[in-house]
């Protein structure tokens, strides 16, 4: 197998073969430090912690991780505690930074001794339509080549895996949205104990955390717009702005990093293209407001890694062909869930006076409603994973 990209996807991919002795080879474009830096997301679903955790890589997420149980809805200067876990007969959220679980999985791999490049240049990737497909590479100067059997595409939605399929294969859906988010990490103690998804008419806000004494925090801005213009104090009192809400206050800290983020949603199909695989981001986008984006991807390499082993296992390619269908369908719940949150909670320039109010008794309706703060629930801690290759292995 060879693996194109080291993000969640790519990584946990790798570990899920590299246990079941299937061998791949992960290709990466950035240095280690460069992958291991980069913030990202930082919730993971009820079932993403399961298939961590089976897979021998959950010690740190379970010591340092927070379980959350519901999430705060605000808007009108009002609170609204949606208590998930009572919803969803006790399934919860974990808030670890994206930046951790790729840490975990990187040693993890490093410590196996399986092979995996950092700083490859060039990857391209050929002869999709035969059984020994090859990936072509520089690395430290000299060309490289990898002949293997199958090529999992994790290589994001700005890699070289999806747009090396054929015209006319790959249908796609899309849709921008007219407004980004800032994002800051703040060397400060978070000022709630779970996540706060804010309304206000002059945009979205959000408060999340990394650890007790790290705060992550977003604000709805245009597209465009540019992070110089966006100065700490400026942050800070838009923050307290879109947040308030009685009886409560929001605590300054330093401002550790600050970046601007698009807001698009994006399928590709199929995810599957003869020998080449594509998985994550490299098949699917969506906006952050749901959280799903790390989530779909460790779901979509669950799905391949058991029907991979299947197959170098007992030659069945069952799996295999119904990779891409089976991914789709969480896929698309996952698109809708994150359009719905982003719509329901962002204010849109274009948007008119009867669709605010629509929006209004939108948030109201799931603030007062068991039936639809428990949908909310159910899709935010995530719908269970086929479960962890271990157990259907296992039953064999
Ligand atoms: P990734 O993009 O993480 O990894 C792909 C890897 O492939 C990268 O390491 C890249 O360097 C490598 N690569 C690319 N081209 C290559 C090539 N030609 N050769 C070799 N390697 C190559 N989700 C949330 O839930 N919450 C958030 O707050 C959030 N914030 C985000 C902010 C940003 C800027 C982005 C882009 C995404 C964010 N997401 C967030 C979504 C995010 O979590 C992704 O869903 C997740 O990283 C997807 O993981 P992968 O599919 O592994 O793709
Ligand atoms: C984050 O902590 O980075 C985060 C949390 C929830 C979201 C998006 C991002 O919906």
């Amino acid at each position: 197998m060879a693996i194109v990209g080291a993000g969640p996807a790519g990584l946990l991919l790798g570990h899920l073969l590299h246990r079941h002795g299937v061998e791949a080879v992960i290709l990466e474009a950035r240095t280690r430090e460069y992958v291991e830096a980069r913030i990202r997301a930082g919730v993971l679903e009820q079932g993403s912690t399961e298939v961590l955790r089976e897979a021998g890589v959950g010690e740190r997420m379970d010591r340092e991780g927070l379980v959350h149980g519901g999430i705060y809805l605000r808007f009108g200067g009002a609170s609204h505690h949606i208590p998930m876990s009572e919803l969803t007969h006790g399934r919860a959220v974990t808030i670890y930074g994206q930046t951790e679980v790729v840490k975990d999985l990187v040693a993890a791999r490093v410590a196996a001794g399986a092979p995996l490049h950092f700083e490859c240049r060039d990857v391209s990737v050929h002869g999709l339509e035969e059984d020994e497909p090859v990936v072509r590479y520089m690395h430290h100067g000299n060309a490289r080549e990898l002949r293997c059997r199958f090529i999992a595409g994790c290589d994001g939605f700005h890699g070289v895996c999806r747009t090396s399929i054929p015209d006319g294969v790959l249908s796609a859906w899309q849709r921008e949205y007219p407004f980004g988010w800032l994002g800051i990490l703040a060397d400060v103690p978070p000022s709630t104990d779970e996540l706060i998804y804010a309304y206000h008419e002059r945009g979205f806000a959000l408060h999340s955390m990394r650890s007790p004494t790290i705060s992550r925090l977003y604000v709805q801005v245009d597209p465009d717009d540019d992070v110089a213009n966006w100065s700490d104090d400026r942050v800070w009192d838009e923050l307290h702005t879109r947040l308030e809400s009685e009886g409560w206050s929001l605590r300054e800290g330093p401002v550790l990093e600050k970046s601007i983020t698009p807001m698009r949603s994006f399928v590709a199909a199929p995810m599957r293209y003869r020998s080449l695989f594509l998985a994550g981001d490299a098949a699917h986008i969506v906006p952050p407001t749901g959280a799903k984006g790390l989530n779909l991807a460790f779901a979509d390499v669950t799905v391949l890694a058991q029907a991979l082993i299947a197959y170098f296992s007992s030659g069945s390619d069952t799996g295999l062909d119904e990779y891409s269908e089976r991914c789709l369908k969480r896929v698309w719940r996952a698109q809708h869930f994150s359009w719905w949150m982003t719509t329901m909670l962002h204010h849109d320039p274009g948007d008119d006076a009867y669709g605010r109010r629509l929006q209004r008794s939108q948030l109201e309706y799931v603030c007062s409603s068991n039936a639809a703060a428990t949908s909310l629930s159910e899709n935010y801690v995530g719908l269970p994973l086929a479960q962890a290759i271990e157990a259907e292995l296992a039953r064999g």
